[in-house]
């Protein structure tokens, strides 16, 4: 069977309606509702040797739930569908599965301007009906999409919305993957990248309403001189009679500090003296200022036609060859790579867990880590802003092998995408092109210059990286980026079991990167696997105490790099256990989280407290937590000789 087949079918319907607006984020406000279609839908895969059964039936046009030849399950949104149900293959699945529920219009809603509905993301791809007319399709997982659906509604009735969702990953979607066929026939989905293929609905579904004209989208840009802060925005609306943007700053109080001037142009610079500026988490006891961003469309008559409120901070970014520097002060990164992952729900969004991830993000005394390795949800990000939480935000662009250019279109869309959800967000520091691509390949040099070069067009205002894994002296990428960051494994993948190799190892390769590229260094993954409860005196690899020792070495290396100048942010590879493919190397998923997948510390995460927290305390006058050492005894005093 042609498995291509099953994207393109999903596609070539809809790339003529790929939506070009703004995709602010759901939010009530006088002139705005918003209605959550989260909950339980009905979940159905097609039979094992038809996969476009539900295309050949028109499922989009039927209750699922009424289908007798397949099972119909029951299936939370947001949640990856793969780890629900006790069916093996269900988790395995490849191909297409079918989502739908109903729901209800207000009659109110009729005529009340535009109905809009926003998905926070599916994985990978998908089509969307409703009352079984196509609505929108979308490619590309971890990113939100939405289209206007007023007239595909049916007011003061129920209504069915019908979700087709594919997770084949091939060579040319982003991340890339590959479909075997296995003797039985069956199909397996491979790839190299180094977690779970989760997929479904995995973010919140919303239906809102904007005013027939409204507002379409906000850009925001920051810039600090002294103690004054200044907030440059662009709003683009749709109207079709005459209207101005009245914009005010809001702070946290509720007081108005600066509002544009009486021409209520749509573009401006509001002048804000002594702003409470946006600082990182640890860099001052108020990180994380934001303040609200109004923006009214008024009449000609000065009446209210839209309202939006977007939260932003006021902060600058500069670079030099040396240093990443926030508010004119430079900044030494430390946190992890990451992942959206958990057990049952899988990449699903889940409020208690983002909450528990943050607080222990804040108990270690990180101030950032990489969205490795796709965007993370809106929810998860709106933390980071308002916890001072430093962002590498990476688009989902993994172990790339190949560089096609069908792939490369795709990529850039990808990053065209997390751009305009993410420009306004001050967390968002850098932008991470990709993770680990093969730029020892030729090729990779006119993709990558391409990759940047469209950052670049998109946005000047933050530095740009691709996260290298090839050796220093083969890559064909980095001469593009504003900063270096590189993952080894020195202790585990190279030179495993000797430890004591490992600082001479890294202020090798950090140099090297330094002199070869002349930019700022940040080591984006370093670790070990590690079973929570497994101990060895003297330490043996996998064990709580190799792990501790591992990251010591490192620490070595990296204070001694700290001292030469360019090298501004280590990140330890992960900040918490996840699921993988099923392979021999991977004993449950990867271990090298310093927290359980459940976030339950290892003897690692106090080690990297003491270390973070030490780091903060000399860089930044922070005041260490007082539960950070364990009483032993009283001080040792030491008697001068008489
Ligand atoms: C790195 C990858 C990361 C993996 C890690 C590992 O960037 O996604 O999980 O290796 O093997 O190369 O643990």
């Amino acid at each position: 069977m042609n498995t291509r087949f099953l994207i393109l079918s999903l596609f070539l319907q809809v790339k003529s309606e790929t939506y070009h607006g703004g995709i602010l984020y759901p939010r009530p406000s006088e002139t705005r509702q918003v209605v959550s279609l989260d909950g339980l839908w009905n979940f159905v895969i097609p039979q094992p040797n038809r996969p476009l059964q539900g295309f050949d039936e028109h499922w989009y046009k039927k209750n699922l739930k009424e289908l007798t030849d397949v099972e119909v399950h029951i299936m939370p949104v947001p949640s990856s569908y793969n780890d629900i149900t006790t069916n093996w293959k269900i988790r395995d699945h490849v191909g297409l599965v079918w989502y739908d529920r109903k729901f209800f219009v207000p009659k109110s809603w009729y005529q009340i301007g535009r109905v809009w509905l926003r998905f926070g993301s599916v994985s990978y791809a998908s089509q969307v009906w409703i009352n079984g007319r196509l609505v929108m399709g979308h490619e590309i997982g971890h990113l939100p999409f939405l289209a206007e659906v007023t007239d595909f509604l049916i007011y003061g009735k129920e209504n069915l919305i019908t979700v087709a969702c594919d997770n084949t990953l091939l060579a040319d979607t982003v991340p890339q993957g590959k479909v075997d066929t296995l003797e039985t026939g069956r199909l397996v989905q491979t790839y190299n990248f180094d977690f779970f293929n989760y997929a479904g609905i995995d973010r919140p579904v919303t239906l809102y309403t904007t005013p027939k004209n409204y507002i379409d989208d906000i850009t925001v840009a920051t810039e600090t001189d002294g103690d004054v802060g200044f907030v440059d925005y662009r709003i683009s609306y749709i109207s079709d009679v005459n209207v101005t943007c009245r914009v005010s700053l809001i702070d946290k109080k509720g007081n108005v500090v600066a509002k544009s001037d009486e021409r209520d142009e749509p573009y401006g610079i509001l002048e804000v003296p002594k702003a409470n500026f946006w600082w990182p988490y640890l860099m001052d006891p108020n990180p994380g200022y934001l303040y609200t961003l109004q923006v009214e469309l008024l009449s000609e008559h000065r009446d209210l036609i839209d309202k939006y409120s977007q939260p932003i901070g006021i902060r600058s970014i500069a670079w030099t060859n040396t240093s990443l520097l926030i508010n004119n002060r430079p900044v030494y990164l430390h946190g992890f790579g990451r992942h959206e992952d958990s057990d049952i729900r899988g990449k699903g969004l889940d409020l208690p867990l983002i909450i528990r991830d943050y607080n222990l993000i804040r108990w270690v005394g990180a101030n950032a880590y990489r969205t490795s390795h796709y965007p993370y949800a809106e929810e998860i990000m709106d933390l980071a802003d308002e916890f001072g939480i430093m962002i590498i935000d990476e688009c989902p662009s993994v172990d790339t092998e190949a560089f096609y250019d069908s792939l490369l279109i795709k990529h850039k869309n990808s990053l065209t995408e997390l751009i305009k959800r993410d420009k306004n967000r001050p967390s968002v520091i850098i932008w991470s092109a990709a993770n680990e691509p093969r730029t020892q390949y030729p090729q990779a040099l006119g993709y990558f210059k391409e990759v940047i070069n469209h950052i670049k067009s998109l946005d000047i205002t933050r530095p740009t990286t691709i996260v290298e894994a090839q050796p220093v002296n083969s890559v064909y990428s980095s001469q593009f980026v504003d900063i270096i960051s590189f993952n080894r494994y020195n202790g585990w993948y190279v030179n495993g079991g000797n430890l004591d190799v490992i600082p001479l190892s890294v202020v090798a390769e950090a140099t090297a990167w330094h002199e070869k590229f002349n930019k700022p260094v940040i080591m984006q993954e370093y670790g070990g696997d590690t079973l929570e409860g497994l101990h060895f005196t003297p330490d043996f690899i996998w064990s709580e105490e190799y792990q501790v020792n591992l990251m010591s070495k490192h620490f070595q290396a990296f204070d001694q790099l700290r001292t030469r100048g360019f090298f501004i942010g280590e990140f330890i590879w992960n900040f918490a256990d996840f699921k993988t493919a099923q392979t021999f190397t991977r004993v449950g998923g990867n271990k090298k989280g310093i927290f359980t997948r459940s976030r339950q510390p290892k003897a690692s995460a106090h080690h990297l407290r003491k270390r973070y927290w030490a780091l903060a305390t000399q860089l930044y006058n922070a005041t260490l937590p007082n539960d950070l050492y364990n009483y032993v005894a009283p001080p040792v005093v030491v008697h001068e000789e008489l």
